[in-house]
């Protein structure tokens, strides 16, 4: 039992969810050193939503919104931390929620997939073809969901999907505290935060976004910027560190 007036109370309950979730067969247990990777970061960018990172949020939910066929694909690290959030932007987005594994078995596939409509998930179900150019799992998907569409949310992802899911011509955002990782440097938008508190970020601008806003947005976006603005952040940190 992790006590609420433990300073670290947040980051200990995520690691607690994620390690029953792990149990459960739901997250991989590769998934719980990605986390670890994510946490590392969150602590040098202090813990919280950069200005930089609010604006890659507000584009991410400019991207969705002007989609024609925005999917949100899901891991196991994604669903066992963000369901409900998940659940809320596909609400304020209509985008389809495909499930998506690197380390994919039938039997996490299933698991994740009751885990996120328990969280009120419509998920998106078929059957998988090898329709991306990857020599791994992710390349299994479903032909009306990721194949097709022209914009997709790859929270967690690795370089190789990104970088194809690009090639195809899909506008690619991805969520991912590691700002120098090649996921970060392939995707059309990275939004350099944590999932959890990137996720109702979108979703909320999603709720606002408007035509011109979305325009403005998308015009002005340059993820070479968001990227080096993430950087920047952990120098200032660091610099004043033990001040
Ligand atoms: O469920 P599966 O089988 O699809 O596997 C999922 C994992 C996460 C194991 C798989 O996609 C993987 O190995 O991912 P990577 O290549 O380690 O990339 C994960 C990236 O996400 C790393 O750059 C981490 O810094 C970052 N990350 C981890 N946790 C969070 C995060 N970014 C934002 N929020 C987090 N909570």
């Amino acid at each position: 039992m992790i006590p609420e007036d433990h300073p670290r109370y947040r980051s200990l309950r995520a690691r607690e969810r994620l390690a029953d979730c792990a149990r459960a067969g739901i997250v991989a247990l590769e998934g719980l050193s990605a986390h670890g990777r994510g946490e590392a970061f969150d602590y040098l960018l202090g813990e919280a939503t950069t200005a930089s990172a609010r604006r890659a949020e507000e584009t991410a939910a400019a991207m969705i919104m002007t989609a024609t066929h925005p999917v949100i694909s899901v891991n196991g690290n994604t669903a066992a931390l963000g369901g409900g959030a998940i659940a809320a932007l596909q609400q304020a987005s209509g985008a389809l929620v495909e499930v998506n594994l690197f380390h994919r078995t039938e039997e996490r596939m299933q698991k994740i997939t009751a885990l996120l409509e328990e969280a009120g998930v419509a998920v998106l179900q078929g059957e998988a073809e090898r329709l991306l150019p990857l020599s791994h799992d992710r390349a299994l998907c479903l032909r009306e969901g990721i194949y097709t569409a022209d914009a997709v949310l790859v929270p967690l992802e690795d370089g190789d999907r990104c970088e194809a899911l690009v090639a195809m011509g899909k506008r690619v955002i991805t969520i991912d505290l590691n700002p120098l990782s090649r996921t970060a440097g392939a995707a059309t938008l990275t939004v350099v935060d944590e999932l959890t508190r990137a996720l109702p970020t979108i979703t909320a601008a999603c709720a606002a976004m408007d035509e011109e806003r979305a325009g403005g947005l998308m015009a002005a976006h340059d993820n070479q910027r968001l990227l080096r603005e993430a950087l920047d952040a952990i120098q200032e940190r660091l610099k004043h560190a033990l001040d």
